[in-house]
């Protein structure tokens, strides 16, 4: 099938602006994963056409449950710009989004470019230091349902990001306690195990994903590892914590309200 992407990342790209929900595109112009990436790459390509600077990746499904949550059973990536960091200890404001959610994360920083495939050894040699970190995720498509080709092609639900404290210490990263609190109640829980059995391992692959696509990543950028548990939704006015045992905790406040799905 003759398929013209380009319109397509140009929607997307435009629901993300406006904060606008899209029906999925799975229902009525399907496209292949293959493509979905290439859609993904369109968009951004707006996004830096803009002056955004593309800060790092994201890895997502790195988790069962996530996986679980969102009825998907494959790993995908993404790319985080600078104009997605929020402020630690800060307001995010909610006008920007459409139904946000936030979910626990590990960030790593780069030391040096990745630009070949790395062993789970290797990596660490990489990375210059790792952080808690909240992801906040916003599918561009309504009731935040899509297939795995439609959440490629929307960047992965990629909205912002907070990240908590830098630590060089990555000796007890495999299985460290993860905490998400909302208003002070805990809402998940789970451990750092949850990332693919190892967070290192979303390093691994993100080289693989990489080196796949013929592309260095310098040093210096984000990784985000992927959520150890659940998103839960933001709300106005809430305050959420994610605390990760050994590495300290990364906190927001929603200020505004969230634009829902308008039609
Ligand atoms: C897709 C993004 C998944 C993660 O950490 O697993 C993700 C979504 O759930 O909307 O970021
Ligand atoms: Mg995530």
């Amino acid at each position: 099938m003759n398929l013209d992407l380009a319109p397509i990342a140009s929607a997307l790209d435009q629901a993300a602006r406006k904060a606008r929900a899209l029906p999925q595109f799975s229902r009525h112009t399907p496209f292949n994963l293959e493509q979905a990436y290439q859609i993904q790459r369109a968009s951004m390509a707006h996004r830096y056409a803009d002056g955004e600077r593309m800060i790092g990746l994201k890895l997502g499904f790195t988790s069962r449950a996530k996986m679980q949550q969102m009825g998907v059973d494959s790993l995908i990536w993404g790319w985080l710009t600078d104009a997605m960091l929020e402020e630690d200890g800060g307001q995010l404001n909610l006008d920007r989004y459409i139904h946000p959610r936030a979910e626990p994360e590990l960030c790593f920083l780069t030391r040096r470019a990745i630009d070949r495939p790395l062993t789970q050894l290797e990596a660490v040699d990489y990375l210059e230091a790792v952080a808690p970190a909240i992801e906040i995720i916003d599918s561009r498509y309504e009731a935040f349902k899509f297939s795995l080709e439609d959440v490629v092609a929307d960047n992965c639900s990629s909205a912002g990001l907070v990240v908590g404290p830098w630590s060089r210490d990555f000796s007890t990263l495999a299985n460290a306690g993860v905490l998400m609190r909302l208003d002070g109640a805990l809402v998940e829980a789970g451990s750092t195990a949850a990332i693919l059995g190892h967070p290192l391992r979303s390093l691994v692959h993100a080289s693989q994903l990489l080196a796949r696509a013929d592309i260095s990543l310098p040093a210096g950028s984000l990784i985000m590892a992927g959520a150890a548990t659940a998103a839960v939704a933001l709300t106005p006015g809430a305050q959420l914590t994610v605390e990760i045992n050994g590495y300290g905790e990364c906190a927001f406040t929603c200020s505004g309200q969230a634009q829902g799905e308008r039609s």
